[in-house]
């Protein structure tokens, strides 16, 4: 497949492009940056929030998907996260209609339902929008986009609901929510070949112990994560906030600190 990864310098992006291209697809980069030195595969430098940018690209390459990772990773005014992950998505989408590309893998978040009550039990497909931040508002609002023109132009779009992304884990958290580089390539492959998803939701975690985040939608998509971070536990030191992290998937982000006004 000939895959567009948006955000290819990213840390996602300078992940999973490497690891596409290991599995024998022809990757075409897009960032906001120019190509890392000895980049072996096509590069666009463009702004997707820009979408003649993005129709400039589409009319250049003839591609076969859109793996969009590009984004802001942290919470920002609400502006700027509806410009980062809704703009973006909907100018892709325009483009791929315009162009008949049919997939779309799409680096959502567990923010989108970051505030959902551990409480409830596990985190299933099913959960309600119910983010912990107006980037949680921005990964509900793409995905909200997904759904739109998966049933108004027949688009296969699988929204990855990620954890944490990361060589390794970091905090107790990280036990639960980690999402190794060798499962996230998986992930990633598995959301590209999947025989007609339509739209579908599955969570980005590795197969971890302590997880609590349902695996079956991303498993009948054919993603078999192989990573468990509970092999990282004994180098993790309990932290200040662990109890209160604990509370919703989140974590830090349905804490009081990240409120901010709109
Ligand atoms: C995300 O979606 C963020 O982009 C990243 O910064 C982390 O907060 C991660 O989720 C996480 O929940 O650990």
């Amino acid at each position: 497949m000939r895959v567009l990864v948006t955000g290819a310098a990213g840390s996602l992006g300078r992940v999973i492009t490497v690891g596409l291209v290991e599995l024998g697809h022809d990757v075409v980069g897009l960032d906001l940056v120019p190509a890392p030195e000895g980049t072996p595969y096509a590069w666009h430098e463009a702004d997707c929030a820009d979408g003649d940018a993005v129709e400039a690209v589409f009319a250049a390459e003839r591609l076969d998907a859109v793996v969009h990772l590009a984004g802001a990773p942290e919470e920002l005014s609400l502006p700027d996260e509806l410009t980062s992950h809704v703009i973006t998505t909907a100018a892709l989408l325009d483009a791929m209609v315009a162009h008949r590309v049919h997939r779309i893998v799409y680096a959502s978040s567990n923010h989108a339902v970051g505030r959902t009550p551990r409480a409830a039990g596990e985190l299933t497909e099913q959960a309600l929008p119910r983010p912990d931040t107006y980037y949680g508002v921005a990964k509900v609002a793409a995905e909200a986009l997904l759904q739109l023109f998966s049933d108004r132009h027949g688009i296969d779009a699988v929204a990855c609901r990620i954890g944490s992304f990361l060589e390794q884990p970091t905090s107790v958290r990280g036990l639960s929510t980690w999402l190794s580089h060798g499962d996230g390539v998986r992930m990633v492959e598995a959301a590209l070949s999947a025989p007609a998803p339509g739209f579908a939701v599955l969570y980005g975690i590795s197969a971890n112990t302590r997880g609590w985040w349902d695996l079956e939608p991303g498993r009948r998509l054919g993603y078999e994560p192989q990573d468990d971070a509970e092999d990282f536990a004994g180098s993790i030191e309990p932290g200040p906030d662990d109890e209160a992290e604990a509370e919703f998937p989140g974590g830090p982000f349905a804490m009081a600190r990240f409120h901010r006004p709109a």
